[in-house]
């Protein structure tokens, strides 16, 4: 049995539950419960607030446990970082009032900061050799600089609309963060092949999750010229339609290229693109 830990509730929650069950593990439904048990996988889950998993996993009392970056990086806990599950980005920045002369790191010297995250700033801080105060408050960081508590701010942004209503100009970024995966470093041997298993089912979600089926109708004598297009699997699929000198063509794309790479099979005589979503891909 494999424990894992996820946010209670907060932005982590939603993706974290919804990776898991896309994994096709059921989960009983929790209600006001702290944990429950998978029916169909070797798994329970702990609902924890996310300030607390480094910890729980570096004391071995969860084996692994979904959480963001950026408290990983902040609790300096021993734990291995498994890999980024692509959900709650954001990144800590440095935010200024509009009238703060900022002209790089080095304008901070003396400065009063506020932010949650003390441990990343101050390393960050040290390594430009600016001694500034770290004044550390626990959450709604943005109103510091109005209510004196702060010149400046050291805060966790995802679309800049906190820091844009408050007046705060974002001047530099500490850290990009998303969600990850993390595991004690100290699993048993029946624990460690769990969690591979778990990984394994991960890695397909989240490999499809960038990926489109595209389907296309082509002249043959335009085939040469858009199969260069489409960095597929392998190589696409191509089969013969019931109109002479016509053939459909099969593959998949990552969502990244997927806009410019249409706009070219347009170009190269493509017709009747269709874009499906994959649910799982296995390398
Ligand atoms: O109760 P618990 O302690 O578990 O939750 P919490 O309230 O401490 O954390 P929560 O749910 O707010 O965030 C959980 C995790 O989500 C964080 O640790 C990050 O990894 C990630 N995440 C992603 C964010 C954001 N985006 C985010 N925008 N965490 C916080 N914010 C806040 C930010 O602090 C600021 O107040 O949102 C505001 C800025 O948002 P924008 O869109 O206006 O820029
Ligand atoms: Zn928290």
């Amino acid at each position: 049995m494999l424990r894992i830990a996820i946010q209670k509730s907060g932005r982590l929650s939603e993706g974290s539950r919804k990776l898991i069950a896309e994994s096709g593990i059921e989960v009983e439904q929790i209600g006001a419960r702290l944990r429950s048990a998978a029916y169909n996988f070797p798994l329970e889950l702990l609902y924890l607030r996310d300030d607390d998993i480094p910890q729980y996993v570096a004391d071995g009392v969860v084996d692994a446990a979904i959480v963001g970056r950026n408290i990983v990086r902040e609790r300096e806990a021993e734990v291995s970082v498994i890999r980024d599950l692509g959900f709650g980005r954001c990144r800590l920045s440095l935010a200024v009032p509009k009238a703060f002369a900022y002209n790089g790191p080095q304008s901070l010297q003396g400065a009063k900061i506020a932010t949650s995250y003390p441990t990343i700033l101050g390393g960050y801080l040290s390594s430009r050799g600016v001694s500034a105060e770290i004044q550390v408050i626990s959450g709604s960081v943005e109103i510091a600089p109005t209510i004196g508590l702060g010149d400046v701010v050291c805060d966790l942004v995802s679309s800049g609309s906190t820091l844009m209503s408050n007046g705060l100009v974002e001047v530099e970024t500490i850290l990009e963060s998303e969600a990850v995966l993390i595991a004690s470093p100290t699993l048993s041997g029946e624990k460690a092949a769990i969690l591979e298993k778990f990984l394994f089912r991960i890695n397909a979600v989240l490999r499809a999750r960038n990926t489109k089926y595209i389907t296309l109708n082509t002249p043959n004598d335009s085939i040469a010229r858009i199969v260069e297009l489409l960095p597929g699997m392998k190589s696409p699929s191509v089969l013969p339609l019931n109109i002479p000198g016509w053939s459909s063509l099969h593959t998949v794309v990552s969502e990244d290229d997927f806009w410019v790479i249409v706009e070219k099979l347009k170009g190269a005589g493509a017709q009747g693109i269709l874009v499906l979503p994959i649910e799982k891909v296995i390398e």
